[in-house]
């Protein structure tokens, strides 16, 4: 049997991060008078900070020169930093370390992939940066979510086939991002909003831990 490889999204899979990214983007786009809500918000989980910033802009109809563009980006991660500066273990997802520790115990290599420039200063606010094999985030890749990039590289830094590894996801593209490195796709969150993943729970404390042996034994 080919080994599997686990690799883990980060806001919203590993830490509630994702509301406060969307705190952060719904005041500029209030700054900017342009109306923000949750389901435009779904859009932008796993999309890249110029990504996410550019799509609001396409909604409020508006641009930007650089200059401006720039001192936006600059604002809202200012923001994000500022809700959590004070992030600690406590913010890990409920029955997320159960399913680490279980990895960990059974040789299981896991890897971060994130589309955030954030996550090691997440990771290791939360105590848990050195229990990842490797680590690929925002500052790795040069194509965001929903291209596989993110994940391959993850996969490579693991030593791992694609074929034989498993991604947990909070968000659409990460799901699509996951599909398309023809990995099996476990979707964490509203099973409407990721219909296209292999598997999808509503959050980690409905996933026992048989499930993730018979995803470890594929
Ligand atoms: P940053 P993930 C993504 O992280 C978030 O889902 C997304 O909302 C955010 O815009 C993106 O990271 C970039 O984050 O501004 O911190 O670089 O879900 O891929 O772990
Ligand atoms: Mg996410």
């Amino acid at each position: 049997m080919d080994k599997v490889g686990i690799i883990f999204d980060l806001d919203g899979v590993i830490v509630d991060t994702a509301k406060y990214h969307y705190l952060a983007w719904k005041k500029l786009a209030k700054s900017l008078g342009i109306d923000f809500d949750e389901h435009m918000n779904e859009q932008l989980k796993g999309v890249s900070r110029v990504k996410s910033l550019e799509k609001i802009l396409s909604w409020g109809n508006q641009t930007l020169d650089e200059d401006t563009f720039k001192n936006c980006l600059y604002s809202k991660n200012e923001d994000y930093l500022n809700y959590i500066k004070e992030l600690n273990e406590d913010e890990i997802l409920p029955g997320v370390l159960e399913v680490l520790n279980y990895l960990r115990d059974k040789g299981v290599p896991f890897a971060l992939g994130s589309a955030s420039k954030n996550a090691r200063t997440i990771l290791k606010a939360t105590g848990i940066m050195d229990w990842f094999e490797a680590i690929v985030d925002g500052n790795d890749v040069s194509i965001a979510k929903p291209d596989p990039q993110v994940f391959l590289i993850a996969a490579d830094k693991l030593g791992i086939e694609p074929s034989k590894c498993v991604v947990f996801e909070d968000s659409v593209a990460g799901i699509q991002a996951a599909n398309a490195a023809d990995m099996l796709s476990v979707g964490i969150g509203d099973q409407e909003v990721l219909k296209e993943a292999d598997y999808i729970f509503n959050d980690f404390t409905e996933i026992e831990l048989k499930f993730i042996e018979s995803i470890i034994l594929k």
